[in-house]
């Protein structure tokens, strides 16, 4: 069955190259100016964070709120684009320097419940079924510093809650295992999976799969994303490239690691993934050293090498890679993959 893929990347993707070593190497391209890229990039999918959608959210009333949330449908509509998820900026405030669910502090905890609140009722605002937990704060410098079962329980209070306030949003968790804490709660699909079923209402808790997060678990991502498919729960994807176990680097997908790139649009397009409306995210950077603004190739270089890939996945011979199974040729099976990858012809 063919896919009519559909592709999502957020605003943050279009940077300005800083890094914690330096400043912005490129000219700040307003978001407002971004939305009329992705159509002509060949995107159909907008990810936000909360506050992409609802600049300063923090000091606005609810009317100040739902009125630039009305700006933002207005702008999908025109624009002809589908917001994907809606993301709790949890890693900016003063509240949230030691996390926000699993703070010590109280008082962090429910900065951290209130703003997802807010983020449920953006969400909402703008038509959108899907937020979207990345955990950025939640774990620990020093593993001391919090206790571990406690911070479990709470984030599974922190669902239900969720669940609770509103009956039909949906909570997509993005595991990662360190960057910016050492020890992040949530490190895997694994975890997330785990909570979803614990939770009260386990059919509206999914997870989003990003490659180098499962790569930076030493784990394999399309294992990662065949997992949450097995239990109906990969809301999306964030497809990228990391090169080996250091700082989260969101190279372009299939550029360091394309037979790992191949796996995963092969585990995405043997599972149907798509059919029910899923998009392929791209959570791409531009390289720091690339001049221009906007930066856009590295947009279109992960769209085009996925697309590729697609192709790949659909000549793959079937039949053949069944048969090397069934005689357990390993060997065989390894070099026909690779000449396929290659596209050597016999
Ligand atoms: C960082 C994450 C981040 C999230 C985004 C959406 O490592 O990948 O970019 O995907 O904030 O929640
Ligand atoms: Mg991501």
């Amino acid at each position: 069955m063919a896919i009519n893929h559909r592709f999502s990347f957020g605003p943050w993707n279009i940077s300005e190259g800083a890094d914690p070593f330096g400043p912005e190497v490129r000219r700040a391209f307003a978001h407002d100016e971004k939305w009329a890229l992705y159509k002509k990039l060949g995107f159909d999918g907008v990810q936000f964070h909360d506050d992409d959608v609802v600049p300063n959210l923090g000091g606005l009333s609810p009317a100040q709120i739902a009125a630039k949330a009305g700006q933002i449908s207005t702008m999908l509509r025109n624009e002809g684009l589908v917001p994907e998820f809606v993301a709790p900026r949890l890693w900016f405030a003063e509240q949230t320097i030691d996390g926000g669910y699993t703070s010590n502090r109280e008082s962090d905890r429910k900065y951290a419940w209130e703003r997802t609140q807010r983020c449920v009722d953006i969400a909402r605002a703008i038509n959108c079924k899907a937020i979207v937990l990345w955990l950025a704060r939640e774990g620990t410098y020093i593993r001391e510093a919090k206790n571990a079962r406690v911070a479990y329980e709470r984030l599974l209070a922190l669902i239900n809650q969720t669940l609770d306030y509103d009956r039909e949003i949906e909570i997509w968790i993005e595991p990662k295992p360190n960057e910016p804490t050492d020890l992040a709660y949530v490190p895997t699909a694994g975890h997330a999976v785990a909570l979803a079923y614990a939770s009260k209402d386990h059919q509206r808790v999914k997870t989003v799969i990003e490659s180098a997060h499962a790569i930076l678990a030493n784990l394999d991502p399309s294992d990662e994303m065949a997992f949450a498919l097995a239990h109906q729960k990969l809301g999306s994807v964030h497809l990228n490239d990391q090169n080996g176990l250091k700082y989260d680097q969101d190279k372009n997908f299939g550029s360091v690691n394309l037979r790992a790139a191949f796996n995963q649009v092969l585990v995405l397009e043997e599972n149907g993934y798509g059919t029910k409306g899923e998009f392929i995210g791209l959570d791409v950077k531009a390289m720091r050293t690339q001049a221009g603004c906007p930066v856009v190739d590295h947009l279109k270089a992960s769209r085009a090498m996925f697309l590729h890939l697609v192709e790949k996945a659909r000549t793959y011979d079937r039949a053949l890679v069944e048969k090397f199974r069934v005689q357990r040729d390993y060997e065989a099976l390894e070099l026909y993959t690779l000449r396929h990858l290659m596209g050597v012809k016999d």
